[in-house]
């Protein structure tokens, strides 16, 4: 995801690039592929064989060459198996040839599989339900699956090197998936908040599907730096990780859980910070949707509760929250730049005037150790708005983390760079599973910080934004 938007205000102050945390979260915690080998005397040992399942040799289906469907009845429902591969199913078993044969499932089955024999370079399958896509490679004997992926209506066989592969025989869970359909919402309390204060996070689920939701699960996921002071009955704490198990949910029950925080001290703020709270909802039963299981709220670091701090000019934050960091606040004018305060008096500078700061530096002299390096255009002393005093401008010094975010113009590695007034700035979030297991549905969420102008925002890969709380989706 990219997002690009333009600095709006305080030309040529610094510019604080890492504007917010960005969460990536797998909704779909079960889904998988199921490889055995079949002709272990436990196969299948999945337990998503466990309620029964169907064992279909394909040679006892009396398919010819160029037959393209098969039919099986279960309890009363035709399970329709076709494909329109050219060159059919094959014959007496089921095999690729030199292209792959595409299987549709009609009604959808909730688990299926099939036992490869005699790839020439190892057989592919590729499983694609409604909540996920499972791909499992196999040979001589191996039995490739996928299970909790939702209602399964494709499979797709081949060979890896294109040569031709067997499938002797198919093993299917008839029935659907399940349509339960979780939705979390989320509320909090208040709106903006100081340090140290209390905040209150309430989460709704409710089933609006048809079918019971099994084992339901509510998971909030807080903001670093905030303490648990209290929860509804029922939570297992983890922080940042709280738990409540639901239970069953009907179809269109519903259950709240709630708990209070206290907001980080005053110091790990800084003054545009937002506090992002997600909550996630999870079943052990099939959903026919999981783009509502997710939900979210910000809330904003009240400013006015830092206006009356002194401004130490010496310590690279902006203290008082005017928009003025050290040398660059007019408290700080004859304790930095003592040359220049002879001068220039002081003027009055509203937060979010951009001419007025743009005048005020303009007249700075760079000095050494001076928090401002820009005169006449050229280049800003990068450490002014660098709290951690080191500058390493570099896009991509994000060495062991698989998740990071970068912007250009470039930060540095704790995400600090700088600006000029309508400038675009380009965030580009990288993200990997480095798990063992798919990741389904992964959501990325990554909220504007509040000085960016919406109005110029582009955002790639099909991303949302939700202007309510300026997060991106
Ligand atoms: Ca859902
Ligand atoms: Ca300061
Ligand atoms: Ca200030």
């Amino acid at each position: 995801m990219t997002s690009a938007s333009r600095a709006s205000v305080l030309a040529w102050l610094c510019v604080l690039l890492m504007l917010s945390v960005c969460l990536l979260v797998p909704t779909s915690a079960h889904a998988r592929l199921i490889s055995e080998d079949s002709t272990s005397p436990e196969f299948p040992s999945d337990p998503a064989f466990a309620t029964g399942s169907l064992l279909i040799p394909l040679d006892n289906l009396a398919l010819s060459p160029g037959d393209r469907s098969f039919s099986i009845t279960v309890g009363g429902t035709q399970f329709h198996f076709e494909t329109l591969s050219s060159h059919g199913l094959g014959g007496r078993v089921l095999q690729t040839f030199d292209l792959p044969v595409v299987l549709t499932i009609t009604p959808p089955v909730p688990v299926v599989g099939l036992i490869v024999t005699n790839a020439e370079c190892g057989g592919r399958a590729t499983f694609v339900g409604s909540l996920g896509t499972e791909v499992g490679e196999g040979n001589y004997g191996r039995f490739l699956g996928a299970a909790e992926i939702g209602d399964i209506s494709t499979v797709t066989l081949e060979d890896r090197c294109a040569d031709g592969s067997s499938w002797p025989s198919l093993r299917f869970v008839p029935g659907g998936a399940g349509q339960a359909d979780l939705a979390a919402s989320k509320t909090s309390n208040p709106a903006v908040v100081g340090a140290q204060a209390p905040l209150s996070y309430s989460i709704d689920v409710a089933n609006v599907g048809r079918d019971a939701a099994r084992n339901a699960t509510a998971v909030d996921f807080l903001p670093p730096g905030v303490t648990i002071q209290s929860t509804s009955p029922g939570a297992t704490l983890r922080p940042p990780v709280v738990n409540w198990s639901l239970g069953d949910l009907a179809p269109g029950a519903s259950q709240s859980v709630s708990l209070l925080v206290t907001t980080p001290p005053v110091e790990t703020f800084s003054c545009e910070d937002t506090l992002l709270n997600l909550a996630e909802t999870t079943t052990s039963t099939g959903e026919s949707t999981l783009r509502n299981n997710l939900a979210f709220t910000t809330t904003r670091f009240d400013k006015a509760s830092r206006a009356s701090q002194p401004e130490n000019c010496n310590n690279h934050i902006d203290d008082n929250c005017d928009g003025f960091v050290d040398c660059n606040d007019p408290a700080c004018l004859g304790t930095c730049n003592a040359a220049v305060s002879a001068a220039i008096a002081p003027v009055p500078v509203a937060p979010d005037d951009a001419t007025a700061a743009l005048w005020w530096i303009r007249y700075v002299i760079p000095t050494p150790g001076a928090c401002i390096g820009f005169l006449g255009g050229t280049q800003l002393e990068p450490v002014c708005c660098d709290p951690h005093q080191v500058f390493l401008s570099c896009g991509g010094l994000f060495p062991n983390d698989p998740n990071f975010k970068e912007a250009n113009p470039p930060t540095n590695v704790f995400g600090y760079g700088h600006a000029a007034a309508g400038q675009a700035i380009t965030y580009t979030i990288h993200y990997e599973n480095i798990g063992t297991g798919d990741a389904h549905d992964v959501s990325i969420l990554d909220p504007l910080h509040p000085r960016l102008d919406e109005t110029t925002l582009l955002i790639n890969n099909d991303g949302g934004y939700d202007p309510a709380t300026r997060v991106i989706v």
